[in-house]
C-alpha cells in the first residue's frame, strides 16, 4: 500500500462519515473543517507560546474568576472568528465569554458552539499539556425570533457532535458524532490532522485514577471511601495508579487510552465542584459514553442534566465503565446515620 493510500486526513475521513447519511447538507461538515482550521491556528501559537510575547496574565478575569491567560484570550478569539461568519451557528457559549455571543442575525445557520476555548491553561507557562473542549447542539430557537441562550441550555444527550484538541507531546482532535470515537494526529510538516486513532474504545476498568487528594478534608466520606479504594483496592477492585496533571484534557485522554476515572467531586468548598456542565463535562460525557465509558455527576448521567445557566458547574467522574459505575453506586447511596 503507498503511502497516500494509507494516509486519511480528517476531510476526507469527514466526508466519508457524511456520505453515510444522505440527509446530510454538508454544513456540519463545514463546521467540521472550520474547528480543525482554528485547532491548527492554537496549536501554532501554543507551540510558540515560549517565543512570543503570548505567556502570562492578560490582567483580566473570566466568568469564574480565573486570571485570563493571553493565549486563552487567542484561542476563544480564534475560535469564534473560524465559525461566527461561516454561517453555520447561530450562537456560541465560551468559557471566557461572560454572556453567549449571538452571530450576525442575517449570518444564523442551524448548529449552536460551547466551547471551553483554553482549559488548564494555568499550565501553559510552565509547558504542561492543555487543550480546548468543544460540543455542538442544533438551534432550538426559529429564524424570526433569533438565536438566545435557550439554545445553549440544552441536555447533553442532545449533542450533534463533542470533542477536544490536546496540545500534547502532539496535537491531537479527537470527535464523535454518535458513531463512535475517532482520533486525528496533526503533522505538522504539512499541515493535515491524520487518522491515528480510530474508533477508539476505553478498558472497561481502569489502570489510573484521577483526582486532586489536597482536597481530602473537604471531601464528604462518600468520597474518601470511593478515593480510598482506588488507592488501596479492596475485595472487588484492584489497587489503581495515580495520575493527575491539573490539566482536564489531558488527564481525560490518557484515561480514555489506556482506562482510568477523573474525578472532580464537590466539596465543601465548592457543593458543585468546579468543572462546568455546557463545555466541559457534558462533551467529555458525550465521547466516553460513545467509546464504552461512563460519566455522572455521582448521582446522574452527565447527559442527562438540563442546564439552568450558562456557566452552571457539576461534580464529574468519568471514565471506564466498572469505575465509574463502581463509585456513583458508593456516591449515589444515603448517607449511613452515624
Ligand atoms: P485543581 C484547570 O484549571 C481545570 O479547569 C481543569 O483543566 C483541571 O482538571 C482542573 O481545573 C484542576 O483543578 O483544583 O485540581 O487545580
Amino acid at each position: 500500500m503507498d503511502s497516500l493510500t494509507s494516509v486519511v486526513t480528517i476531510e476526507r475521513f469527514i466526508m466519508e462519515q457524511e456520505r453515510l447519511h444522505p440527509e446530510a447538507t454538508g454544513e456540519l461538515s463545514n463546521l467540521l473543517y472550520d474547528l480543525c482550521l482554528a485547532a491548527k491556528i492554537i496549536s501554532r501559537q501554543v507551540r510558540r507560546a515560549g517565543l512570543t510575547d503570548i505567556l502570562g496574565g492578560s490582567g483580566t478575569l473570566n466568568v469564574s474568576g480565573d486570571l485570563q491567560q493571553k493565549l486563552d484570550m487567542f484561542a476563544n478569539e480564534t475560535v469564534r472568528n473560524a465559525v461566527q461568519h461561516s454561517g453555520r451557528v447561530c450562537i456560541t457559549a465560551s468559557e471566557e465569554d461572560e454572556t453567549p455571543r449571538v452571530c450576525p442575525r442575517e449570518e444564523q445557520g442551524k448548529y449552536v458552539l460551547l466551547y471551553d476555548p483554553l482549559d488548564g491553561s494555568m499550565n501553559i507557562d510552565v509547558n504542561v499539556s492543555i487543550g480546548t473542549i468543544f460540543s455542538i447542539h442544533r438551534r432550538v430557537s426559529g429564524q424570526q425570533e433569533g438565536a438566545s441562550d435557550r439554545d445553549c441550555l440544552q441536555p447533553g444527550y442532545r449533542q450533534v457532535v463533542a470533542g477536544y484538541i490536546l496540545y500534547g507531546s502532539s496535537t491531537m482532535l479527537v470527535y464523535t458524532t454518535g458513531a463512535g470515537v475517532h482520533g486525528f494526529t496533526l503533522d505538522p510538516t504539512i499541515g493535515e490532522f491524520l487518522l491515528s486513532h480510530p474508533r477508539i474504545r476505553t478498558p472497561d476498568v481502569g489502570r489510573y485514577y484521577s483526582v486532586n487528594e489536597s482536597n481530602w478534608n473537604r471531601w464528604s466520606p462518600a468520597v474518601q471511601r470511593v478515593v480510598a479504594t482506588f488507592k488501596n483496592g479492596d475485595g472487588a477492585v484492584v489497587a489503581k495508579n495515580a495520575r493527575y496533571i491539573g490539566s482536564l484534557v489531558a488527564d481525560f485522554h490518557r484515561n480514555l487510552i489506556s482506562g482510568g476515572i477523573f474525578l472532580y467531586p464537590a466539596d465543601s468548598r465548592s457543593p458543585e465542584g468546579k468543572l462546568r456542565l455546557l463545555y466541559e463535562a457534558a462533551p467529555l460525557a458525550f465521547v466516553v459514553e460513545q467509546a464504552g465509558g461512563a460519566a455522572t455527576d455521582g448521582r446522574r448521567r452527565i447527559l442527562d442534566i438540563s442546564p439552568t445557566t450558562i456557566h452552571q458547574k457539576s461534580p464529574l467522574v468519568i471514565g471506564s465503565r466498572a469505575d465509574v459505575e463502581f463509585a456513583t453506586g458508593i456516591l449515589a447511596a444515603p448517607p449511613v446515620p452515624v
